[in-house]
């Protein structure tokens, strides 16, 4: 078995180091051009050369839970794309969105600031009840920061393509329900796939829908969100700050006004890192799984686009 290992901004030595401890028998090397055919890719934002180079590719594993960046590259027809399934992701994410919500509901950021000047002030408790969590996505990601935010006894909405039940959560689907989910939310967390429908949806019309005063923790991509249109709603105060962990252009523009917004908390694509032990074990049991002809979870619907 070959295996091309293909990812921008990533050391590959200690990748490789891993696939080839866990897949003994296996040919796995670092990509280069005119590299020979494989069957199978593990790669993170490879360049389009990559995949003109290899038509022959059966298995392409994404390193991320995202396949926006790669959909948009032309892939081999018939290869199967596979995305990461959590390996260790939604904790990560469950603790991020929940530190978001907390730090802002009781007013964490208020505090710092008066303590930095030496005051020594409270502010009335907040009740929970009027800070309804509505996350939109609830796939593996969002399930998980649905059930971690519900622990804290938030009121918990969730938004998604097809109905859900999870316990503790109220749950919305589809188009014709966003509407209503959206006004019964005052923080609301992205966490979609990025695709033609989810482009943009955090825009004036949705924002301007959620209890004013919301709050917005945008982890999943900086396409959800239409910059300006957040902007003008916390300059006109229907928002009150936000939490964002995923821009349009990354690394975030210096001018970006972003950068400078007192109400806004920006982080550089941390929330939910790739964890190399998790993500090779991950890989190499699918590998495994495709090769006794078993099915596998987290192939990507091409055509959906997540
Ligand atoms: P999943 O595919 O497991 O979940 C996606 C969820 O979104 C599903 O519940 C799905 O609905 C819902 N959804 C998709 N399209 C629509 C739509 N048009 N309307 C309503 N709901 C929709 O993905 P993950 O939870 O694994 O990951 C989510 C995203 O998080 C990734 O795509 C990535 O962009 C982002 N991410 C960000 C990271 C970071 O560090 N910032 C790290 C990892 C991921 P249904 O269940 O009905 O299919
Ligand atoms: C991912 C990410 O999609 O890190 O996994 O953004």
């Amino acid at each position: 078995m070959r295996i091309l290992f293909c990812a921008s901004h990533t050391k590959a030595a200690p990748w490789l180091d891993a696939l080839r401890a866990a897949l003994p028998g296996a040919d796995v090397q670092e990509w280069q051009p005119g590299a020979p055919a494989a069957e199978h890719a593990v790669v993170w934002s490879p360049p389009q050369q990559f995949f003109d180079e290899q038509p022959g590719l059966k298995v392409i594993f994404n390193m991320g839970a995202g396949v926006d960046a790669l959909l948009s590259l032309e892939l081999p027809r018939d290869a199967l794309v596979v995305r990461l399934d959590d390996a260790g992701m939604s904790v990560q994410m469950a603790e991020f969105v929940c530190h978001a919500v907390i730090r802002h509901f009781r007013e964490l950021d208020q505090y710092a600031r008066d303590v930095a000047v030496g005051r020594w002030s409270y502010r009335r408790p907040r009740a929970r009840a009027d800070y309804p969590v509505g996350i939109m996505g609830l796939g593996v990601l969002g399930e998980r920061v649905a059930r971690a935010v519900a622990q804290f006894e938030f009121p918990v909405r969730g938004w998604s393509r097809s109905p859900k039940a999870i316990p503790g959560v109220q749950c919305y689907a589809g188009a014709e329900e966003l509407d209503e989910f959206l006004a019964a939310t005052r923080i609301l967390v992205c966490l979609l796939p990025l695709t033609p429908d989810t482009a943009d949806i955090l825009n004036r019309r949705t924002l301007s829908q959620l209890i004013p005063g919301a709050y917005v923790v945008n982890v999943a991509r900086g396409g959800h969100l239409v910059d300006e249109d957040l902007l003008a709603l916390l300059d006109e105060g229907h928002i009150a700050g936000a939490t964002l962990d995923v821009f349009r252009e990354e690394p975030l523009p210096r001018d970006h006004a972003f950068w400078r917004h007192e109400a806004i908390t920006v982080t550089p694509h941390t929330s939910a890192r790739t964890l190399r032990e998790e993500t090779v074990a991950q890989i190499v049991d699918k590998i495994h799984a495709l090769g006794r002809g078993e099915a596998i979870a987290g192939v990507v619907d091409r055509q959906r686009g997540y």
